[in-house]
């Protein structure tokens, strides 16, 4: 029986666990992490299967063989791009580990600029006993920017803790519980928003797409007085230098951001000096290794069972 192809890992982040975490994965056909400096020559002309996050960029020149490509995250825009990219399927992580921890962050959010907590803060250092009234959820409309496997559970959690919530994607979606718009309906969904929550991948369509004219087309005068804009999904798609105006003007009332255009954020950046802001380093959801590996196992059983693979990437929308 000819033996199994190892798993080749270029996982730029967590070395240390995924290290660990590889001591047990895999166990009928191993792997080849390439963090590992004894691999850094390996040939990997053999190898069928890839498991990346924002590989080595001559990666698909080294393993020119390769069957399938999974990426480490719920977003392949950092494989999508790459020179040489191969014509066979890319498969994205989706789990429910990810959705919860993103929806745990989504709904902290919320929750912070619906009850103003960057405000107390403020109040708490100068030990002056404010008390600002915060509306009720069911008073805020919350608009979630795309309605995949993340935006659908995060506006799920929303609705639990009472907020309206309205959402928008490419195609017309049917949700209970929820009015949806199409592509064509954006300003018609921006017009009814409080809270502007964006899970988009970056796409060349979704490049940019937060940007001064969108910011200013969100509903002012709502129960928190101005929008608010919250992003997880991806930092090229908002222009910061809109944003920072739009803040600076009162356009906005607040953000809170996970994503950045340069990641780490520089530290002269203006958005670190911006009050009603909530800063946080790209970990709204981070992935699990040891659910990452379970996943890639299970899609590779599929793959050699002739089953279809799943959460496979369209080459054609790039998500
Ligand atoms: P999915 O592919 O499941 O969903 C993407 C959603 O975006 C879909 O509803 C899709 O519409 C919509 N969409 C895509 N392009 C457009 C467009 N041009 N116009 C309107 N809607 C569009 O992705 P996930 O929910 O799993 O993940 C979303 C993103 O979140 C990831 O791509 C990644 O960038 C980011 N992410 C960030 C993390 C973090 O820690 N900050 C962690 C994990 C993910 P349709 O339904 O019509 O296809
Ligand atoms: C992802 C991420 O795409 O962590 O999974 O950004």
């Amino acid at each position: 029986m000819q033996a199994k192809s190892p798993v080749l890992v270029d996982i730029k982040s967590k070395p240390e666990a995924i290290a660990e975490a590889l001591k047990t994965a895999f166990p009928d056909r191993g792997s080849i992490n390439l963090g590992d400096p004894q691999n850094r020559d390996r040939n990997l002309g053999g190898i069928d299967y890839a498991l990346l996050w924002r590989p080595d960029p001559d990666l698909f020149r080294r393993a020119p063989n390769l069957k399938v490509i999974f990426s480490g995250g719920a977003g392949v825009d950092h494989i999508v791009a790459m020179e040489g990219l191969p014509e066979v399927p890319i498969v994205r992580f989706a789990d429910r580990s990810l959705t919860v921890r993103m929806s745990e962050w989504v709904v902290m959010q919320c929750l912070m600029h619906l009850r103003g907590v960057k405000v107390h803060e403020k109040h708490q250092r100068e030990k002056f006993w404010g008390a600002p009234t915060a509306p009720e959820a069911a008073e805020v409309t919350v608009g979630m920017m795309g309605l995949g496997v993340l935006g659908q559970d995060a506006a799920a959690k929303l609705r639990a803790m009472g907020f309206n919530v309205i959402g928008w994607s490419r195609r017309a979606k049917a949700i209970e519980g929820m009015e949806t718009f199409d592509a064509a309906g954006l300003d018609a969904f921006l017009a009814r928003t409080d809270i502007l929550v964006g899970l988009l991948p970056l796409t060349p369509e979704t490049t940019g797409i937060y940007d001064r004219r969108l910011f200013g087309k969100l509903r002012s005068g709502g129960a928190l007085g101005k929008p608010v804009f919250i992003n997880a999904g991806r930092g090229k798609s908002q222009v910061q230098a809109d944003l920072v105006e739009a803040l600076e003007k009162g356009i906005l009332g607040g953000a809170s951001l996970d994503v950045f255009e340069v990641e780490p954020l520089p530290a002269d950046d203006p958005l670190w000096r911006q009050e009603n802001v909530v800063i946080t380093p790209h970990d709204a959801a981070v992935s699990d290794e040891y659910a990452l590996f379970r996943h890639v196992e299970t899609q590779i059983a599929r793959f050699e069972r002739g089953d279809p693979l799943q959460y496979v990437v369209d080459r054609k929308t790039g998500y």
